[in-house]
């Protein structure tokens, strides 16, 4: 079957490897990159400029640095009747903003936010997917082709969704490191080996995580103390247990205070026997 061509703007760590991940599949692949040399031995046909990148292929993919580096790129270059496909990490907003600015140049666009680094990139197995949000047609034409790097998760029209989805989900996951660093500091002086440490640790985030769906129903239902099991008068009672304990190992709470703080004043507002999906309206 023929492979379509595409052209890809960007050979940093990400670009270079999604870039392998094409031509390894049989995809004819032209690539720019800002600094020369870059494309060396991969096997892709160089463009000098980013205009004749474009101009090689009707689907264009960005993978650059931030979305300034997307709008020096492609300052000035033709992209009428171009299918652009910018994986560049970007807010929603500059997504947004993005999706109008190719329309008004004649071009379909759709964004992603890549969910993976790039070792996973190419391994089917490994886990790696992008939300892409935007031109559900442009999406269609090329969802074949967009699936050889990594798997594919459409979020809909609104270009600024993909964005969306990959911040949210990194935010989750910072939140979850603050608890992890928390943890470790916790018994950074005591006879407990880090390496011991960590099976529990990711047994205990594991068995907590399915969570996330009740938290998910409460928001949908509004009714926040539907089948409650812990509720939040009981874990505002026992947080003083955690800053105490951070006190006595002569840890800084910093990382927890704030989420303990918000539970707090939503128990004081009369909402102790409920659980946490009621927090997500007071941030
Ligand atoms: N690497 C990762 O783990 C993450 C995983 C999730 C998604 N991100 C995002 O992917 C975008 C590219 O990331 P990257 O890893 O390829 O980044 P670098 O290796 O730093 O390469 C950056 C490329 O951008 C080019 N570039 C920078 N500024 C400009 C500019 N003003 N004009 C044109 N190109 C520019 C840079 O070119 P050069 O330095 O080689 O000349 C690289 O090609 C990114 O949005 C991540 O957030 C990766």
């Amino acid at each position: 079957m023929t492979k379509t061509p595409l052209s890809l703007l960007g050979l940093g760590a990400m670009g270079t490897a999604l870039a392998r991940a094409w031509l390894a599949a049989g995809h004819p692949l032209t690539a720019w990159n800002r600094t020369p040399g870059k494309a060396d031995g991969l096997g892709a046909d160089v463009a000098a400029t980013p205009a004749d990148a474009v101009a090689a292929n009707r689907l264009v993919v960005l993978c650059l640095l931030n979305d300034a580096s997307v709008e020096q790129t492609l300052a000035g270059v033709d992209l009428a009747g171009k299918d652009l496909v910018d994986l560049t990490t970007g807010t929603p907003a500059q997504a947004r903003a993005r999706a109008a600015w190719a329309r008004e140049r004649g071009a379909r666009f759709l964004d992603g936010g890549i969910m993976a680094v790039p070792p996973m990139i190419g391994h089917p197995r490994s886990g790696a997917y992008v939300f892409y949000s935007g031109s559900g047609a442009l999406f269609e034409d090329h969802r074949r082709t967009l699936a050889v790097p990594a798997g594919t998760n459409y979020v809909g029209e609104d270009p600024g969704f993909a964005a969306l989805h990959d911040v949210a989900l990194l935010s989750a996951m910072y939140g979850m490191f603050a608890g992890i660093t928390h943890a470790f500091a916790l018994i950074r002086d005591e006879d407990i080996a880090p390496t011991a440490f960590a099976p529990l640790l990711v047994d205990w985030l594991t068995a907590m995580a399915p969570h996330v769906h009740r938290t998910a129903e409460h928001l949908e239902s509004g009714n926040h103390a539907e089948g409650v099991v812990s509720n939040l008068a009981m874990q505002v009672a026992s947080a003083r247990t955690l800053t105490d304990t951070a006190a006595g190992q002569g840890v800084s709470p910093e990382l927890i205070t704030p989420f303990l703080s918000l539970m707090e004043r939503h128990v004081a507002d009369g909402h102790g026997d409920e659980d946490g999906a009621g927090l997500v309206a007071r941030l």
